[in-house]
């Protein structure tokens, strides 16, 4: 039988907090779950707060500790470096325009150029998943006339990654911030802390 189809945002999150409930995570359960609520704007407008210069995270949810659910916003051209999850499951689905995956394989030392495995378009609604096993990866809002939206699940939460040069393969911490919480801008932070991965 087919699992119920939340109807808006406030219905994916119920239905994600029952399926996070327990200590098992069903990685196809959840990306069809978020797969099957089909976007609109009206539910995540609040959440989708854009910066000029670089994408904003905006945290919506904080899934009883289990995981953080995020919008992330990301105007004209605007990209992430390459970046790992932290052992984490990484679930990402686009609300509004497309967004470019590039994964790239996790370099063994910090010599030379990083290995770039392939990229594709991920199209409205869709959901892509990424863990550490899998691979590093940068995403990219590729558009010159459109911004994007897309909405992150983490679990385990988490507040750094690791950043990658790709010419040098040369590995960084990165700090993780918010640029809303709830639909609210979050107070401004030092410079350093307010950098995105
Ligand atoms: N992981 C990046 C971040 O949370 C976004 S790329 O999609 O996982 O800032
Ligand atoms: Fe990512």
């Amino acid at each position: 039988m087919d699992a119920q189809k939340p109807k808006n945002l406030q219905e994916l999150i119920q239905m994600l907090h029952k399926i996070f409930k327990g200590d098992m995570i069903n990685v196809e359960e959840v990306q069809e779950l978020m797969e099957s609520y089909k976007s609109n704007t009206q539910d995540w407008k609040k959440y989708a707060i854009f910066d000029q210069h670089r994408y904003t995270r905006n945290l919506v949810d904080e899934g009883n500790g289990k995981f953080n659910l995020i919008v992330l916003c990301w105007g004209e051209g605007h990209g992430s470096s390459i970046h790992d999850h932290s052992d984490s499951h990484c679930f990402m689905k686009i609300l509004q325009g497309e967004l470019k995956e590039t994964l790239f394989d996790c370099p063994k030392g910090e010599d030379g150029e990083m290995n770039e495995r392939s990229h594709r378009i991920l199209e409205n609604n869709s959901v892509a998943y990424i863990n550490d096993s899998i691979g590093l990866h940068r995403i990219e809002n590729v558009s010159h006339t459109e911004g994007s939206v897309s909405l992150h699940l983490y679990s385990p939460p988490f507040q750094t990654c690791h950043v990658f040069d790709q010419r040098t393969s040369h590995k960084n911490t990165a700090q993780m911030t918010f640029w809303s919480k709830y639909g609210e801008r979050t107070p401004s932070q030092t410079a350093v802390s307010k950098e995105n991965n």
